[in-house]
């Protein structure tokens, strides 16, 4: 079966998974796209032979729509996101679920009262080959039971619309989801250190920022979060264990060694370092709604916990406290205690 998938919010990530489901991976046609500047919708559907529809509530409702993949920004997302519940259709939400915990709840009781898993969040850090055997060698116990995690989000340099809320909403919360899911456990506090910040930003802006997460076992996360670093797109994972530690390997790149010098490249963006995870996460939605299968990866309630746990960070960070998380006690239907 061929999955036939309209799309909301054809800008820079909508015009990506665009091109992945068209051009890198089998299985889906892009029937529909919507966009509130329709010529940019126009110009996403154009070359795919897709229909432009006049909003996200016509895709949903579309016939020759399967599944529905959300990519507008993130204010918007919840309603989408209710309206393909609503109408029993798989979709794809990028990152955030919602932008308030009311919201991503809103979904999580309505996916539940549906009584299938329908919601998939794009947290793609979870479908990448390093992480993924980082958290192989996790719970193998090959390093014991572990204890701390270091950890740095660097982006080379970010616009004037990027505000410091958006160094925990917008870029740690990568770090959140994979985090959680990578030691199978919540956080549940949450700080903010503001080291000296560097001459390179934006004067509104706090960069760097370090973030200190506790977990429910007790383990803690140290995350440097610095969006104007300059030198390239940096994503570092060491987990720090009783007998040993793993390491997040760096994508593999070549050395060369000329003029007294041996280097590899640093990549400079979210969309090389994180391609092949982006494949992979939809090849696996696809493959799923193709057979009928519910989705296996980040669920509603995932897009809560980073929600609520985002918003403590910059709870946090306005206030100088520590934070508690204060996540409401997970659903049955979630894989909570009945
Ligand atoms: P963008 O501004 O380039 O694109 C968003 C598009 O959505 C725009 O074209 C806008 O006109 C359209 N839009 C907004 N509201 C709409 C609505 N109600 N209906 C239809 N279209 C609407 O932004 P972007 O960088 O592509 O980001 C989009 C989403 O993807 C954001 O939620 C962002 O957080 C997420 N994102 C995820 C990653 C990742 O690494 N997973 C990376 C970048 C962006
Ligand atoms: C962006 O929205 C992303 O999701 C990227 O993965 C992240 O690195 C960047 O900081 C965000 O702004």
């Amino acid at each position: 079966m061929t999955v036939r998938v309209g799309v909301i919010g054809a800008g820079w990530i909508g015009k990506e998974h665009i091109r992945r489901l068209t051009g890198t991976i089998t299985g889906a046609r892009v029937t529909a796209v919507t966009d509130i500047d329709a010529a940019r919708a126009r110009e996403a559907a154009a070359p795919v032979g897709a229909r432009v529809l006049p909003d996200g509530a016509a895709v949903v409702a579309a016939d020759d729509v399967d599944a529905v993949l959300v990519t507008s920004w993130g204010p918007t997302h919840a309603e989408h996101v209710l309206n393909a519940i609503a109408a029993g259709k798989p979709v794809f939400c990028e990152k955030p679920l919602a932008t308030s915990a009311e919201d991503c709840l809103r979904i999580v009781e309505a996916e539940a009262a549906h009584g299938r898993r329908l919601v998939q969040v794009g947290f793609m850090r979870r479908y990448d080959a390093g992480y993924r055997q980082m958290k192989r060698v996790i719970d193998s116990g090959r390093i014991g039971e572990p204890l701390i995690v270091h950890c740095a989000h660097r982006n080379p340099t970010v616009p004037q619309s990027y505000t410091s809320p958006m160094a925990a909403l917008d870029t740690a919360v990568h770090e959140v989801d994979v985090l959680r899911w990578l030691l199978d456990d919540e956080i549940v506090s949450t700080q903010v250190v503001t080291p000296r910040a560097t001459s390179k930003r934006f004067a509104h802006l706090k960069d760097p920022q370090i973030m200190l997460f506790e977990t429910a076992k007790g383990i803690r996360i140290d995350l440097e979060v610095f969006v104007n670093c300059q030198y390239g797109y940096d994503i570092q994972c060491e987990a720090v264990g009783e007998e040993g530690l793993v390491r997040l390997p760096d994508p593999a790149a070549v050395e060369v060694r000329t003029a007294g010098q041996h280097s590899t490249e640093v990549l400079t963006d979210w969309v090389g370092r994180f391609r092949d995870a982006f494949d992979t996460e939809f090849r696996e939605w696809i493959a799923g709604i193709a057979v009928g299968d519910e989705p296996t990866g980040p669920s509603a309630w995932d897009g809560y916990a980073a929600t609520v746990i985002t918003a403590a960070t910059v709870e946090a960070l306005e206030s100088g406290r520590v934070v508690a998380t204060d996540l409401k006690p997970r659903p049955a239907f979630y894989g909570g205690a009945a």
